[in-house]
C-alpha cells in the first residue's frame, strides 16, 4: 500500500490568518486529495504554533495569560482550512499535551545520544522576535531584519546549544538525492548554506515561562523551532487514540512550506532527527511568496491583499484555491491581487468551464431531449486529446507542480471549448442525415467534461461534485476514471444551472 503523508507549517497565533496561510493550506488540500484519488492511503497535519515570544506579547497587550490568548484564537485558525474545502486529518496545537510529552522525550533523545550533542553555553547575541529566531550582523540590512523591517532585539543569557556543526556532512549526504529538496534551487540554497560552515544552535530559552520546560532544566524552556518542527512527528503519535501513526506514515513524510523558513526545516530539521535517531523527511518542497507590490504579503507588513475568508465568502472556496494553484507558479514568488482573482473567476472559471457546462447540457437537453446513449469512437479527436491527462497531471503532482498540473488539465478544457466550435452541433442538429454524427459529438463533451470534472476534483471539490451531479455521472472520483469513454448513458439530463454566477463585488482591493 503507498501512502501519502502532507505537512504545512503550523502557523504562529499572534494574529489571524491571511492569504499567504490560505496558500500553502490549499496547495497541500490539492495534493493529498489527489494522491487520495489514486489510492493512497494519506493523511494531512495543519495546525497552530503557539509557544513564540510574539505569541506571549501580544496576549499580553490584551491584558490575557499566553493560553487563554491561544484558546480564543485558535478557532479563526481552525477556521481556515474549514472554509476552505480543506479537511486535515489532525489539526495540531503546540500546547497539546501530547506534543508536549513527546516535545520532552525528543529532546531527552537527543540528550542521552551518546555524542554530547547538547551542551550549555552562553548566548550573546541579536534575536528578531518576527522570525523568532538567532540573528548575525551579516543577515541584517541596514541593522534591521530584511523580512520584518525592525531592528533585532540583543539577547545574553545561559541556554543550551545543539552541536548542528557536527552534521554537517550528514546533512550533505541527504542533499546527494536530488529530489530531497525542491525546487532545485531551493536545494542548493540550503546545501550552500550547510557547505559554508554551520553553528550550533540554542535550543533552549531562559526567562521566558511560556513554552515548554526543558525536562531536564524545567527553568528554561525549549527554544520555539525545537518545539514547532517536532510537530510533524509527535502529531502521528496522538492523532488517534490508542494508535501511533509514526511507522506507518513518517518513512513517506513530506513537508510543504515557504522559503522563509528553508533553513529551519532543511538543515536544523534534519539534523535534530538524525540526533534524536528519527530518520530525516522524505521530501521537503519549498513555495514562494505571495507579494504585494514588491513585498512579502504579512500582516506585520500591514500590506494585506485582504481577509481570505472575505474572499471565500464571497467568491467560494473553490475560486479561492483555484486562484492560489494558478495565479502564481507554484515555486516563484508572485502577486497576489484581488483583481486577478476576479479576473479568472469570470474569464477562467465562469466562461472556459463553466459555460462549456451550460453549453454542453443545454445542447444535450434540446437536441437529445436530454437522453444519451455512450457512443465512443477510437478515432474520436477527444480520445486523443483525454487519452493522455491521467499521467500528464499525476507526474507533475508527484512534483509538487501544482500550477503545471491545473494548466495542463486547463489545456482540455480549452480543447473541448474549441471542440464546440469546430463541429457546431447547432448546424448538425439542423440536418436529420447527420443525427449519428450529432450523437458522437455529444457524447464527446459529455465525457470530456467529467474527465475534467475528476481531474479538477483535487483543485475544485464542489464544481466538481457540481458537474458531475449536472452531467449524471457517478461521483466517483477514482483516478482510474480519467480516461476516455467511460461517461455513463444519461436519461432527462437538464441544462446546468450557473457553475460560477457573476459576482457584484464591494470594495476588496487594496
Ligand atoms: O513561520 N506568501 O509561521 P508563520 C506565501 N510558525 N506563503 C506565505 C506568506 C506569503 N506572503 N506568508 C505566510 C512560521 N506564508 C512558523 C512555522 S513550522 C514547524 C513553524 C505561509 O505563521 C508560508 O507557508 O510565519 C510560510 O512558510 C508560512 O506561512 C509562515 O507562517
Amino acid at each position: 500500500m503507498e501512502r501519502f503523508y502532507l505537512t504545512t507549517p503550523i502557523y504562529y497565533v499572534n494574529s489571524t490568518p491571511h492569504i499567504g496561510h490560505a496558500y500553502t493550506t490549499v496547495a497541500a488540500d490539492v495534493f493529498v486529495r489527489h494522491q487520495r484519488q489514486r489510492g493512497r492511503e494519506s493523511f494531512l497535519l495543519t495546525g497552530v504554533d503557539e509557544h513564540a515570544s510574539k505569541v506571549a506579547r501580544v496576549a499580553a497587550a490584551q491584558g490575557l495569560e499566553p493560553q487563554e490568548y491561544v484558546d480564543g484564537i485558535v478557532e479563526s485558525w481552525r477556521a481556515l482550512p474549514a472554509r476552505l474545502g480543506v479537511s486535515p486529518d489532525f489539526f495540531i496545537r503546540t500546547s497539546d499535551e501530547g506534543h508536549k510529552r513527546f516535545v520532552q522525550e525528543f529532546l531527552e533523545r537527543i540528550r542521552q545520544n551518546g555524542r554530547d550533542d547538547i551542551y550549555q553555553d552562553v548566548y550573546a547575541g541579536l534575536y528578531c522576535v518576527g522570525c523568532e529566531a538567532f540573528k548575525t550582523e551579516d543577515e541584517l540590512v541596514d541593522g534591521k531584519c530584511p523580512e520584518h523591517d525592525v531592528e533585532p532585539e540583543w539577547i545574553e543569557e545561559r541556554n543550551w546549544f545543539f552541536r548542528l556543526s557536527a552534521y554537517q556532512e550528514r546533512l550533505l549526504a541527504l542533499y546527494e538525492r536530488h529530489d530531497f529538496v525542491l525546487p532545485a534551487f531551493r536545494a542548493n540554497e540550503a546545501r550552500s548554506f550547510i557547505e559554508s560552515g554551520l553553528q550550533d544552535f540554542s535550543i533552549s530559552r531562559a526567562g521566558q515561562p511560556w513554552g515548554i520546560p526543558i525536562p531536564w532544566d524545567p527553568d528554561q524552556v525549549a527554544y520555539v523551532w525545537a518545539d514547532a518542527l517536532v510537530n510533524y512527528l509527535s502529531a502521528l503519535t496522538y492523532a488517534r487514540s490508542g494508535e501511533d501513526l509514526v511507522e506507518r506514515f513518517w518513512p513517506v513524510a513530506r513537508h510543504l512550506l515557504g522559503k522563509d523558513i528553508l533553513r529551519f526545516h532543511c538543515v536544523y530539521w534534519p539534523a535534530l532527527l538524525l540526533a534524536a535517531g528519527y530518520e530525516p523527511p522524505q521530501q521537503l518542497f519549498a513555495h514562494g511568496y505571495l507579494l504585494s507590490g514588491d513585498r512579502k504579503v504579512s500582516k506585520s507588513l500591514g500590506n494585506l491583499v485582504a481577509d481570505p475568508l472575505d474572499l471565500v465568502d464571497l467568491y467560494g472556496a473553490d475560486a479561492v484555491r483555484f486562484w492560489c494553484a494558478r495565479s502564481v507558479s507554484f515555486g516563484q514568488d508572485g502577486i497576489a491581487s484581488v483583481d486577478g482573482l476576479r479576473e479568472r473567476y469570470e474569464r477562467e472559471l465562469g466562461n472556459d468551464l463553466g459555460n462549456l457546462l451550460s453549453r454542453v447540457t443545454a445542447m444535450i437537453a434540446r437536441y437529445r431531449d436530454g437522453d444519451l446513449e455512450p457512443s465512443p469512437s477510437a478515432d474520436s479527436p477527444i480520445a486523443a486529446i483525454l487519452e493522455p491527462l491521467a499521467d500528464d497531471v499525476a507526474a507533475r503532482l508527484d512534483d509538487f507542480d501544482l500550477t503545471g498540473a491545473l494548466e495542463r488539465i486547463w489545456e482540455v478544457v480549452r480543447a473541448l471549448n474549441r471542440h464546440v466550435e469546430s463541429t457546431a452541433p447547432w448546424q448538425l442538429a439542423k440536418d436529420d442525415a447527420r443525427a449519428n454524427e450529432l450523437d458522437c459529438v455529444l457524447w464527446d463533451l459529455l465525457d470530456g467534461l467529467r474527465v475534467v470534472a475528476i481531474a479538477l476534483a483535487a483543485y475544485l471539490p464542489e464544481a466538481s461534485e457540481r458537474i458531475l451531479d449536472a452531467l449524471r455521472q457517478p461521483a466517483t472520483l477514482d483516478w482510474r476514471e480519467v480516461a476516455y469513454g467511460r461517461a455513463q448513458r444519461v436519461e432527462g439530463l437538464a441544462a446546468a444551472t450557473p457553475l460560477f454566477p457573476r459576482v457584484d463585488e464591494p470594495s476588496l482591493t487594496v
